[in-house]
C-alpha cells in the first residue's frame, strides 16, 4: 500500500526537490520508506539547526527552497532558531515534521515527543504552519507552499503530518504532480510610468538594491547604467554590480559616507530592500533621510511600508520592476560614477586597522577563487564583509551578521552551498566561537565529502561582544573562553586542518584546499593577520 508518506516523497520529487536534510527519528522513518524510489539525497546534519541552515545555504544559492524532514518535539525546537534566520532573510525553506497522532496532539499526557502546540512555536519564524488532518490536504498545502516561494516574499514554511497520517493510505489520491504556479505579480504600467518620470527628471538619482532584487543582476545592472545612477547594495543585493563596476557602491549604508550618498540624491529607487536596521542604521546613530522623492519596488505589501515614508509604493516581483522600468528610463549621463566613488573611497578611508586587515582577507579569497561563494557567520571579517566587500555576482555571499544575527550558522550554510554549487569552492568564514556553536557538523561534510574551506579566526574568545563590553565600561565577563585545539579537533573528524603563518601564504593554502574532497580548516591567528598582512 502507498503511504501518505510515501506520497509525499514522490510529490517532493516532483517539485524538483534534490535533497532533504533531516535526522530520522521513529517519528519520521515513514518519511523515509519512499525516498529511495525518487531521485532525492538525503544528508544527516549532527543537530536539527544544522538541518536547518543547511537548507538556509543552499536556498540563498540556488533561489529554490532548502528542505527538511525533522521530528517532533525536540526537533522543531532545534530547528526553530535556523527557521528565524531565514526568516528574517526571506529565504525559502520547507520544514516537514512530524507531529503526534490526532486526538494525542496536545493532551499534556506524556507522549513521545510532545509539545503542547508545536504550530504556535513555529508561528514566530514561518510564514505559515498547517497540520494535515486529511491525506487529501497534502498536495495543496505544498502548492501552497510552493506558490509562497516562487510569487511572494519567500520565507520558511512549516507543514507537519500527525503519525496516523504518515501512514494513512494514499492509494485513493491523484497522481503527485507539480500544481500550475502563478506567476509573480507585475508591477502596474501608471506606477511604472511615474516612477520613470520621477528618475529621469532627477540630477542624482540612486538605487538601493536589497536581497529581493538577487536574480535581477541584468536589469538592475542596466538601469543604473541608463541612469548613470550610484547602487547601494545591502549585504544580500552584493554582486548585483560586480567590483569593478564603477556605479557599485558594495557598502554598507550604516557607514556615514553612503548616508551622505543617500541624502545627496534627489531620486531613490529601492528594490527588494527590507531597509532594515542592521543594514541601513547598524550603529543606531539615525539612518539617512530620503531628500528627494523615493520610489520603492517590492513583493511583500507590508514592507513598502515599512521604515521610511514612500511617495511610490510599487508591488512587483524585482526583475518586473525593473525590465518594466528600464524600457522608459532615459539613458542620460550625471555624475554617478563620482558619487559613487566618493562614497566608496570615504569608506574606505574610515575603516579602522582590524577592519582594513579582514577587508585584506575577504578580497584574497574573491581573488585567489574567483567562483567562490563565501558564507559568513558572525566574527570580525564578516563585519568588515558586511561594511565593503565586493561579490562578483549576486547569491555568493551571505552571512548571518545581520537581521537575526545567529552565532554558528557559517559553516553547516556552507555546506548546504556547497550542496547547491559542488563545482564551485565555498570558502566559510567563521570566529572560533562561533565555530564551536556548530563544530559537529564537520562530521557530516565529511560524511559526505562535501570540501567546504573553513577560514577560522581565531582570537581566542568572543572578540566582538569583549570589546563591546569594554566600550560600555563593564568587565568583561564570559567572553575569554576556553580554546580548544582546532587542529587536533579537524583531525579527529576526517578533516584537513592548517595554520597560516605568514598572511601572503594564504592564496596558496586555498588553492591546495580546493583540491581536497573533505573539508579543511586554515587557521588564521587575528593579531598575527592584523600586523603581518601587506596592506
Ligand atoms: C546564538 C547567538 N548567541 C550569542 C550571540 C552573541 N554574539 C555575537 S558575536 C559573539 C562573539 C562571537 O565570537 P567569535 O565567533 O569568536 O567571533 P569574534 O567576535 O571573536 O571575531 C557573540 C557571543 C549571537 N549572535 N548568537
Ligand atoms: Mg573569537
Amino acid at each position: 500500500m502507498k503511504t501518505v508518506g510515501m506520497y509525499l516523497a514522490e510529490l517532493l520529487a516532483a517539485y524538483g526537490v534534490e535533497v532533504i536534510f533531516g535526522i530520522p527519528g521513529v517519528h519520521t522513518v515513514e518519511l523515509y520508506r519512499g525516498l529511495p524510489n525518487t531521485p532525492i539525497r538525503h544528508v544527516t546534519p549532527r543537530h536539527e539547526q544544522g538541518a536547518g541552515f543547511m537548507a538556509d545555504g543552499y536556498a540563498r544559492v540556488t533561489g529554490r527552497p532548502g528542505v527538511c524532514f525533522i521530528i517532533t518535539g525536540p526537533g522543531m525546537t532545534n530547528i526553530a532558531t535556523a527557521m528565524g534566520q531565514a526568516y528574517s532573510d526571506s529565504v525559502p525553506m520547507l520544514v516537514i515534521s512530524s507531529v503526534n497522532a490526532l486526538g494525542q496532539i496536545g493532551s499534556g499526557e506524556g507522549w513521545l515527543h510532545e509539545l503542547q502546540d508545536q504550530r504556535q512555536l513555529v508561528r514566530q519564524v514561518s510564514a505559515f504552519s498547517h497540520t494535515v488532518t486529511r491525506p487529501e490536504e497534502l498536495a495543496k498545502v505544498v502548492a501552497r507552499a510552493f506558490a509562497l516561494f516562487s510569487g511572494a516574499r519567500p520565507r520558511p514554511v512549516h507543514i507537519e503530518l500527525p503519525l496516523d497520517i504518515i501512514t494513512a493510505s494514499a492509494e485513493h489520491l491523484p497522481p503527485p504532480t507539480r500544481a500550475a504556479l502563478p506567476a509573480p505579480p507585475t508591477a502596474p504600467a501608471t506606477a511604472i510610468r511615474e516612477a520613470a518620470q520621477i528618475l529621469n527628471a532627477a540630477k542624482t538619482p540612486l538605487l538601493l538594491l536589497g536581497g529581493g532584487a538577487a536574480d535581477a543582476e541584468p536589469f538592475a545592472r542596466a538601469l543604473a547604467e541608463k541612469l548613470d545612477a550610484p547602487a547601494v547594495m545591502s549585504v544580500n543585493g552584493r554582486g548585483l554590480l560586480p567590483p569593478d563596476h564603477p556605479l557599485a557602491v558594495p557598502c554598507s549604508p550604516s557607514m556615514r559616507p553612503v548616508m551622505e550618498l543617500i541624502e545627496g540624491a534627489d531620486a531613490v529607487l529601492a528594490v527588494g530592500c527590507e531597509m532594515g536596521p542592521t543594514d541601513y542604521d547598524f550603529y543606531e546613530t539615525g539612518r539617512a533621510k530620503f531628500r528627494g522623492q523615493s520610489i520603492r519596488i517590492d513583493i511583500d505589501p507590508q514592507q513598502l511600508l515599512r521604515g521610511q515614508a514612500t511617495d511610490l509604493p510599487i508591488i512587483a516581483d524585482a526583475s518586473e520592476g525593473l525590465a518594466a522600468l528600464l524600457s522608459l528610463a532615459q539613458e542620460r549621463r550625471r555624475d554617478g560614477t563620482t558619487r559613487a566613488a566618493a562614497a566608496r573611497d570615504g569608506v574606505l578611508m574610515g575603516l579602522g586597522n582590524t577592519y582594513r586587515a579582514c577587508l585584506h582577507l575577504m578580497d584574497t579569497v574573491r581573488d585567489t577563487l574567483p567562483e567562490a561563494i563565501i558564507v559568513g557567520d558572525s566574527a570580525q571579517p564578516v563585519y568588515a564583509g558586511c561594511i565593503y566587500f565586493a561579490s562578483p555576482r549576486p547569491r555568493s555571499w551571505f552571512c548571518s551578521a545581520t537581521g537575526y544575527g545567529t552565532l554558528g550558522y557559517a559553516l553547516p550554510a556552507a555546506i548546504g552551498a556547497q550542496l547547491a554549487a559542488p563545482d564551485r569552492p565555498v570558502v566559510c568564514v567563521i570566529g572560533d566561537g562561533g565555530l564551536q556553536f556548530s563544530l559537529p557538523e564537520l562530521g557530516a561534510a565529511r560524511e559526505i565529502e562535501v570540501p567546504v574551506i573553513l577560514l577560522l579566526w581565531n582570537n581566542r574568545g568572543y572578540g566582538e561582544i569583549k570589546s563591546y563590553m569594554i566600550s560600555k565600561q563593564i568587565q568583561p565577563i564570559g567572553v575569554d573562553i576556553f580554546t580548544p585545539d582546532f587542529q587536533l579537533l579537524a583531525k579527529g573528524f576526517g578533516c584537513e586542518a592548517v595554520k597560516l603563518g605568514d598572511p601572503a601564504e594564504l592564496p596558496a593554502l586555498l588553492r591546495s584546499a580546493r583540491e581536497r574532497r573533505v573539508p579543511t580548516i586554515i587557521e588564521i591567528d587575528e593579531e598575527n593577520y592584523v600586523t603581518g598582512y601587506a596592506g
